[in-house]
This record gives structure tokens, sequence and C-alpha cells, in this order.
């Protein structure tokens, strides 16, 4: 008998069907026994009655234990008292796979452990419906994003995660021993995605990992997160990257409800309703916070309290809980950011705040070599080290620019959940290597 998923069976009212799954919970009375079932697509109560069922797998119920993984035959019949409306009359019962007890955590509703032995135990806190239907919308934003991509006619590329080259100022890399020799983790597919746009794609995308040895003990930083990073050829300037962003976020806002109904309502999601995002300088946002008591020196980043502010004064005065701030000092943004011509103080650069955090920065890129090089040059680098990265701009490169954000930080930020740790199956920071 083929197997039955447990979202159909209102399908196959009073037919013999058969369903596996985890149990989530059961209940042993002598004459009855309840035992809930899970599959992927939801759960189930099935119900086993002295002198109906037969015998041994009445009797079998007796060992059953929560997380056990059980094949159940029986028929679907409807029922006032279940909550489901329908419930299923067990008819033989397998045990596939009996679950040790005590389980090392709770993955109840109840939700009666931390999250640090949750992530220790992830195989079974994933089994929890809320902590699952996480994954599952995270897993439709990339569909999402990933078909947007596609339909604007970016490639997707993948590129190297061990690299000699690390070119993101203020983010340290970690250093691996390539066969004696140094080597790093990439610290973004910064040059890769320059490189192609300029190796005749124009346009091309890239989602993987990102590491950072930043011993950062923050709700939002961890040392290997996701990047969704693109980078686009023959733009005006950054304006154009951040048009494009704003689309991108409008469509994923627009397909997201469709696509993982069922799971934002599990979570209790709302999504924010989103038309134009609200452009503002670094400069009108430190003088937006100082008659708050924020001040900050010229060539200083707001720090993640102002983020925060200006989250909550974007949101009074436009009502969007998203903002871009530009043009940046170039005192603190990368040396491959394009300086503007007007004011060489601040870059083509911006980054994209939501409720206060930020999820994405971008900039259009220099690339005239000669230029290229003095920038690198003025922050300290030198070119030669970074000949493969020069050498993009000798042969014919457009003007391009892009943007990366971090998938966690979305993720965490749509879902409105305390922790980015939420977000991320299994993630990695100063202090945790395992699992
Ligand atoms: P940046 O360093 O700002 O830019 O990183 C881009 C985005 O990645 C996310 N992010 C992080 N997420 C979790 N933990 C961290 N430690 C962490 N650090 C960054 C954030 C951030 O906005 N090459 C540029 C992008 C570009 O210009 O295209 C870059 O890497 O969401």
């Amino acid at each position: 008998m083929e197997r039955t998923l447990i979202r159909d069976l209102k399908q196959h009212l009073n037919q013999e069907v058969k369903i596996q799954g985890w149990v989530q919970e059961f209940r042993n009375v002598s004459k009855i026994k309840f035992i809930i079932l899970r599959d992927r697509s939801g759960d189930m109560q099935t119900v086993a009655f002295k002198g109906e069922t037969p015998e041994e797998p009445f009797n079998l119920a007796n060992e059953i234990t929560r997380e056990s993984v059980v094949e159940i035959i029986g028929v679907p019949v409807e029922s006032k008292e279940s909550r489901w409306g329908i419930e299923v009359k067990v008819k033989d019962l397998k045990i596939i796979s009996k679950a040790q007890t005590p389980l090392p955590i709770d993955n109840s509703d109840k939700g009666l452990t931390g999250i640090e032995k949750r992530i220790d135990n992830r195989f079974l806190d994933t089994r929890n419906a809320k902590v699952g239907s996480i994954f599952k919308v995270r897993s439709k934003i990339v569909k999402i994003i990933t078909n947007f991509f596609d339909d604007q006619g970016f490639t997707n590329i993948n590129s190297p995660k061990m690299t000699a080259l690390g070119v993101e100022s203020g983010a340290d890399c970690f250093r691996v021993d390539y066969f004696g020799k140094p080597m790093f983790l990439a610290q973004s597919p910064q040059v890769y995605k320059q490189m192609f746009v300029i190796g005749g794609f124009e346009r091309v995308y890239e989602i993987g990992a990102v590491f950072r040895a930043e011993k950062s003990h923050t709700t939002r930083h961890l040392t290997e997160f996701t990047g969704v990073d693109f980078e686009m050829g023959f733009i005006n300037n950054h304006h154009d990257v951040m048009d494009f962003i704003e689309a991108m976020f409008n469509d994923l806002i627009a397909k997201l409800p469709a696509e993982a109904q069922k799971e934002l309502t599990t979570l209790g999601a709302t999504l924010p309703s989103m038309v134009k995002i609200p452009r503002i300088s670094v400069q009108a946002a430190k003088d937006l916070l100082k008659p708050l008591g924020k001040s900050y020196p010229d060539e200083d980043d707001l720090d993640a309290e102002g983020e925060r502010m200006l989250g909550e004064l974007i949101k009074e005065k436009y009502n969007s809980e998203f903002v871009f701030i530009t043009e940046f000092p170039w005192a603190i943004k990368p040396f491959y950011q394009t300086k503007d011509e007007k004011n060489p103080k601040v870059t083509k650069s911006f980054d994209l705040l939501y409720n206060g955090v930020e999820i994405c920065s971008g900039s259009q890129r220099e690339h005239r070599y000669e230029v290229w090089a003095a920038q690198a040059t003025e922050k300290g680098l030198d070119p030669e080290l970074m000949k493969e990265y020069g050498d993009l701009f000798k042969y014919g490169a457009p003007l391009h620019g892009g943007a990366g954000f971090g998938l966690d930080r979305i993720t965490h930020r749509l879902l409105k959940l305390d922790n980015i740790r939420e977000a991320v199956l299994l993630p990695r920071d100063p202090e945790r290597m395992k699992p």
C-alpha cells in the first residue's frame, strides 16, 4: 500500500490508508489509546479501541514513546470530538524506530528548553511545528528571490569559499591551512561577483556561505551566515541598485503569503506592506537623531542603538519599516566603492535597514583601474597584491554595482524572531562549533 500524507486524509474517508510519521503525543487509557502522529504535511489523531482494534497492535501501543517513528494502517472517519474533524481508526501498528526516553529537549509547544540546548539537538527541535515553519518560510524566501533574479536576467554563480583575497574592510578573515600555504574562508563573494559581471554575464547572483572572524556576541551576528549577493552591470549609479532591491522586496512580500500561508499562520507572522522605501543620507539620519541625544562625528557609522532609533523615526515619519541610508563616509567603507564626484568624502553606497536592523549593504563599484588602484593605496592596501582583482578593470569593465543581504537577517527580521540563531539551522558563533 502507498503511503498517504496526513494532509490528504480527508480525501480518503472510510477507506484503508497507510500513514507513517513521528509520535507527537499519546494517551493510553485501558480501553482506548490515542496517538497523535505527525509527518511533514501535518498532524492527526489516531485511535485504537479494545475489542475493535486487533489485539497485537492494541497491545503494542503500550510500548510507544514520544518521537518514535511508527506506521499505521487505518481508516479515516469523521469525528466530532477530534479537533481535526476526523480521526484515523487503527487497524495495524508497526514501530519502525523506537525513541529513547527521556528526550534530551522538550520539543512540544510548551517550549521549556532554552535555545542553546535546542540547537545542540536541532534535529529534534525542528520537528516542532513552529520551529519547522521558520525554515519552511526561509526556504520559500529563497525560492521567491531566486525566481526574481532569474526573471530579471541574472545568472546564478558559485564562487570559491577558500580564497587568497579578503577585501571587506572591518571584517576579519578565518585563516585556512591549505597544504601548508595560507588561505582564507571567503568573507564575501565581492571580487567574484564583479568578475563575472565583467565576464560578460552582466547580472549575477549567489546565495552561499559567508565567513566573518568577528567575536561579536549579539542577537544579529554570526561567524558564518548565508549571503544573498548580487551584482549588476551597465547601471547609472547606486540608485539603480536600490531600485532593484525595492522591486525585489515588493515581489517577496507580495508572493510570500501565498507560498507559505500555513507556516505564516502557525508563526502568527504579519508581513509589512511596502511600496516605496525612503532614501536618506547618513548625514540626514544623524541630523534626525541629534535632537534625541545621539550625536556622531562626521566619519562615524551609526551604532546599533542609532539604527534602532532611526527605524522608529522613519516609521513615524514615512510609515515605512524599511529605509535606505545612503552616501556613507569613504573613511568607513571598503576601498572598492565609487566616491561621489561632487563630494569625494562619501561613496555611492547604501545600507538597507528593516525595523532598525541592517539587512543589506551595497554600492556602485569603482571600475576605472587607475582610480581603483589609487583608492586601494589610500586605504593602505597594495594593488599589486590584488592583481587578479585589479586586472578585471583593465580590459573593459562597465559601470556596475550590487549589494549583499544576510538571508538569516531577512528571515530573522521578517518573522520578528528574538535572535538570528532562530533563523539558522546550525548557527556558528565564537563559542559554537557543533553540531
Ligand atoms: P556587508 O559586510 O555589509 O557587505 O555584509 C552584507 C550583509 O550581510 C549581513 N551580515 C551578517 N549577517 C550575520 N552575521 C554577520 N556577522 C554579518 N555580517 C554581515 C548583513 C549585511 O548587510 N560585499 C558587501 C556587500 C556588497 O556591497 O555587495 C558586504 O559583504 O545583512
